[in-house]
């Protein structure tokens, strides 16, 4: 069986401006793989390598696999599909696949759009995979595909089916990654020059915030052996000289146990002189922390990106300026004081955004004085609760531009080229105050590096115009404001997805959240009352969500 990866050659400028980012995926399912006997496997990192169509082509005919599977976030999807019908295509007897996190909750829309996919992997890819894998080899697949557990396919009369769902891999640390399917030399971390890695600490997310599919998608909260993790790192660092890594978890912190235990054992086998990191977490989290951040600090942490304004978000209330600006800005303080750069993310863009709100966001980012700030579009994933909720007031399915960057919701008291100038604004102001009058002026060596190198990146991007996708959409300042093209391109247009289909795709997705998807399934004012509520009790947020955080007795449990 021979197997060709793909990563399609989706951007879109945001977070990938700071790099070229290694696709984890492919290391999980490879080691995976291996470790079952599957060893002829192959990968294309298109996305990295900006191939285009023709030159993935040629790489298909040359390898000639068996099974040509494509990953997809959303954004990505048009450009996953697309690539299989190529390699239909091309090699007509070779079983198309897709995986990842947008096919396992559209697929119904996905099989009807792009019948060339053979089947879809739902979900937690590895022991899916394998199974399909499996089946191919024994010709079981093609015979009888029903016996695959947690993949969708069409059957021979064109009606869309999913298998019973596989369980989740109850113990993370038997996945044995194989980082070695990737060409190292090309993942490269802008700001500080090294190789860079993401490695998953723990999958899942014990909590249930309506605008996130995370929890969803992973189904079950799991966190690995700390010292397993760490050996992973390790060999990163010692076989592939990875110098800065990113968790891949939503919220690495949830778990304070294991967490502090991942941090103990990097500073016992004195990694942090050649790795350092950063991770995604909560405000809350932080606080509950703050004597503990310096020992974060000496594990290598030099980065923390903070969801300081999901309640914007969700716009279930104005925010509730005093105590979440408090908060907020107490974070930051610490991570400051701690020696720790601080990112705050904004989620800006639903239906009542206004000059006034976007300008009160520029407002807090300078008061609370975060090393960066980010503005982010609300992108509403068409299988999270929210965009279930907000109905009508989604009007764009072009699912390319489900990126954070391309405003998809349009706001009642401006036009989206407004909104973008004015995002566009705030950073302008934000970062030309930190290049002339802090970065420079960091007295911390090590801090004043990075912050540059942040810099650097952000400078490249400007300069190639593919900081939030400017040069796609035609923004060159706010005198090109009424000439901005966001390209929704007709093709694209398409209809709201039946949420019927969602929702009974959806069915028979189990996940650990019992009582919390019951609750969910209330609609609206129930909903809304009880964030509304949460939010007043304890305002500031998570990763972009989220204001709970894990009892003693749960921790336990995982
Ligand atoms: C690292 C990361 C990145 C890296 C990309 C690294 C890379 N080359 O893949 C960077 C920083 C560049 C990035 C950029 C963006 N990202 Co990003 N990113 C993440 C993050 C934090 C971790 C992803 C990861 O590696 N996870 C670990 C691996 C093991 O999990 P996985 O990828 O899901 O793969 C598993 C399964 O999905 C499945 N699977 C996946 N693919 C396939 C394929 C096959 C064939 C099979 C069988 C199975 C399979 O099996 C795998 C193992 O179980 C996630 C959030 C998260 N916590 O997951 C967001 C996330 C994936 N990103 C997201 C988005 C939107 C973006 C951007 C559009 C944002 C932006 N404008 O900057 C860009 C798009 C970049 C691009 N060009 O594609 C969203 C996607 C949401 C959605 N519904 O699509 C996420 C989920 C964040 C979020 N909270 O919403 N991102
Ligand atoms: S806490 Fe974070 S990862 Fe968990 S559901 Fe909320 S937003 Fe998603």
């Amino acid at each position: 069986m021979r197997i060709l990866f793909l990563h399609p050659n989706y951007h879109s400028g945001g977070a990938e401006i700071a790099g070229n980012w290694p696709p984890a995926w492919v290391a999980y399912l490879t080691g995976y793989l291996k470790a079952a006997g599957y060893h002829d496997i192959h990968f294309v990192d298109a996305m990295t390598h900006h191939l285009d169509d023709e030159t993935v082509r040629q790489r298909m005919l040359d390898i000639r696999p068996d099974i040509v599977a494509c990953t997809a976030i959303t954004p990505a999807i048009y450009k996953a599909e697309e690539l299989l019908r190529i390699a239909r295509e091309a090699l007509p007897s070779a079983t198309t696949v897709l995986g990842g996190i947008h096919a396992t909750f559209m697929y119904p829309q996905v099989l009807q759009e792009a019948p060339w996919i053979d089947a879809v992997v739902r979900g937690e890819g590895e022991q899916v995979f394998l199974n399909l894998v499996q089946a191919i080899d024994q010709g079981r697949f093609a015979t009888d595909p029903g016996s695959v557990r947690g993949i969708a396919y069409r059957s021979a009369e064109g009606q869309v089916i999913a298998t019973p769902a596989e369980p989740p891999i109850a113990d993370l640390d038997r996945i044995q990654p194989d980082w070695g399917i990737l060409e190292w030399d090309k993942y490269i971390y802008i700001p500080l020059g090294k190789r860079v890695a993401i490695p998953n600490l723990a999958r899942g997310c014990p909590f249930t915030c309506s605008f996130c599919s995370q929890w969803k998608f992973w189904r079950d909260y799991r966190i690995r052996d700390p010292k397993k993790v760490v050996d992973e790192i390790e060999d990163l660092v010692t076989n592939h000289q990875v110098g800065f890594f990113i968790l891949a978890d939503e919220e690495p912190t949830i778990h304070r146990k294991k967490f502090i235990a991942f941090c103990e054992e990097l500073i016992a086998r004195g990694l942090p002189e050649k790795v350092q990191w950063g991770i995604n977490t909560r405000v809350t989290d932080i606080l509950r922390d703050e004597a503990l951040l310096p020992m974060f600090r000496r594990a290598g942490l030099v980065h923390v990106s903070l969801g300081t304004e999901a309640a914007a978000q969700l716009k279930l209330e104005r925010f509730n300026k005093e105590t979440t600006i408090e908060q907020n800005k107490k974070a930051i303080r610490l991570l400051r004081e701690a020696g720790i750069v601080s990112e705050a993310q904004f989620i800006v863009g639903l239906e009542n955004e206004t000059a006034e709100t976007l300008e009160e966001t520029y407002q807090m980012a300078r008061d609370w004085n975060p090393d960066m700030a980010n503005w982010a579009m609300y992108t509403p994933w068409p299988f999270s609760d929210l965009f279930q909720e907000l109905g009508d007031k989604v009007e764009v399915f072009d699912f390319e531009k489900y990126n954070f960057v391309t405003p998809i919701m349009k706001p009642d008291a401006m036009d989206r080229a407004e909104l973008l100038d004015r995002v566009m604004h705030n950073y302008r102001r934000f970062f030309m105050n930190k290049a002339f009058l802090q970065y420079p002026w960091t007295r911390d060596r090590q801090r004043r590096g990075y912050l540059l190198g942040c810099l650097k990146a952000f400078a490249k991007s400007g300069f190639q115009r593919t900081f939030y996708d400017l040069g796609k959409v035609g923004y060159w300042g706010p005198q090109s404001k009424k000439k901005v093209d966001f390209g929704f391109a007709d093709r694209r247009e398409r209809t709201r997805p039946d949420p019927a289909a969602i929702e009974a795709a959806d069915e028979q997705w189990v996940t650990m959240h019992g009582p919390k998807i019951e609750m969910r399934r209330k609609k609206g004012e129930d909903l809304a009352a009880a964030a509304i509520a949460a939010m007043q009790a304890e305002p500031a947020m998570a990763c972009g969500g989220g204001h709970e955080q894990l009892s003693a007795e749960e921790a336990a449990r995982y």
